[in-house]
């Protein structure tokens, strides 16, 4: 077996971690033969919760769980941490503007990057789920400056498995029969989801749905579909966050299937004439535990406008937080 590997997650009381927690100690994440310890961060109020959902997974007896650390201080759920799945963030209140929202997550993910910065493993991992997940990866970024930009991710694989899921419906195919899904950009209502590179059992998706329905149908019910599930349920995407966290990971850690590609957040390195630095959701591989930005994908006239308003929409939150980053 294995040595344990630390895995952060914060938030851990909350939603999605009540799917989270259990699929990574169930070896779903990293591997059934990688044991785990995971260091769960809550706020003060919400650590008798976390006490209960801890309770749940003793009683789960995983045997690839190695521990459990529960902590309201981020110094020490960070400490030695190989993965750190960032989930916890302030959620938009009554009369709240988009502006205050950024400001209230930039204080918590100002003070998370710190902690990472001082006290993670210097090849941690980091997935930042809360939202607004890519401008809270920004940030934390930022205030990381001994660790690697490249450690610091935003999930947009929700969506790409939404659009998988949209897809595969159309065509009357299986999700298993479609490669080379994009989605570019924000994890919000700007984002671009890219049909002019993916395959249907090989074929181009495009010569399978017609125009009408890719812009007027697909993109916005992919865009929207957080929204949706918010209507349908009740509550936001909780277990299917989860498993997209869980994909993401495990994709970074132990390699994307050859001949495809995933879509995650990550520092743009001015690939697609993406601004640098802002984290931006790109087409990528992943091998050896690093990621790589898939180049020479064709962009035509349709994908630009669409790169550019969503990368624009990411500009001005990164200005939005400009006084409160280092
Ligand atoms: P919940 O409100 O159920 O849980 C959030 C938990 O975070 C709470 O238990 C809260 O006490 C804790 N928390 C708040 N501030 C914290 C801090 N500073 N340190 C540690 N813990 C803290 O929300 P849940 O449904 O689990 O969603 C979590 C986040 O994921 C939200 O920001 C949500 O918007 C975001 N989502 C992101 C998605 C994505 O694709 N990137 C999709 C699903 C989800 O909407």
């Amino acid at each position: 077996m294995k040595a344990p590997v630390r895995v952060a997650v914060t938030g851990a009381a909350g939603q999605i971690s009540y799917s989270l927690l259990f699929r990574i100690a169930s070896g779903e994440m990293l591997g059934k033969d990688q044991p785990v310890i995971l260091q769960l961060l809550e706020i003060t109020p919400a650590l008798e919760a976390l006490k209960g959902v801890a309770m749940e997974l003793d009683d789960c007896a995983f045997p690839l769980l190695a521990g459990i650390v529960q902590s309201d201080d981020a110094t020490v759920a960070f400490k030695d941490a190989d993965y750190a799945l960032l989930v916890g963030a302030r959620p938009r209140g009554p009369g709240m503007e988009r502006k205050d929202l950024l400001e209230a997550n930039a204080a918590i993910f100002s003070a998370q990057g710190k902690a990472l910065n001082d006290v993670a493993s210097r090849n941690v991992k980091v997935l930042v789920v809360g939202n607004p997940a890519n401008t809270n990866a920004l940030i934390a970024q930022r205030n990381a400056p001994d660790l690697d930009p490249r450690n610091f991710t935003a999930m947009t694989r929700l969506d790409h498995n939404r659009a998988l899921s949209q897809l595969a419906g159309k065509t009357g195919s299986s999700v298993n029969d479609i490669t080379h899904m994009t989605i570019w950009g924000n994890h919000s209502s700007t984002q671009y989801p890219d049909l002019y590179q993916a395959k249907v059992a090989g074929a181009a998706a495009m010569d399978k749905v017609d125009q009408e329905w890719y812009e007027n149908d697909f993109i916005p019910t992919v865009q929207q579909r957080g929204a949706a599930i918010i209507k349908a349920r009740g509550a936001s995407s909780a277990a299917s966050a989860a498993n997209a966290a869980i994909d993401h990971m495990r994709d970074w850690a132990l390699g994307t299937n050859e001949g495809d590609w995933t879509s995650m957040g990550v520092y743009s390195d001015g690939s697609y004439g993406i601004q640098e630095g802002l984290i931006y959701s790109f087409p990528c591989t992943c091998k050896n535990g690093d990621w790589e930005i898939v180049q020479g994908v064709d962009i035509n006239e349709f994908s630009r406008e669409k790169m550019a308003a969503t990368e624009q929409e990411l500009a001005e939150e990164r200005d939005a937080v400009a006084h409160l980053l280092p």
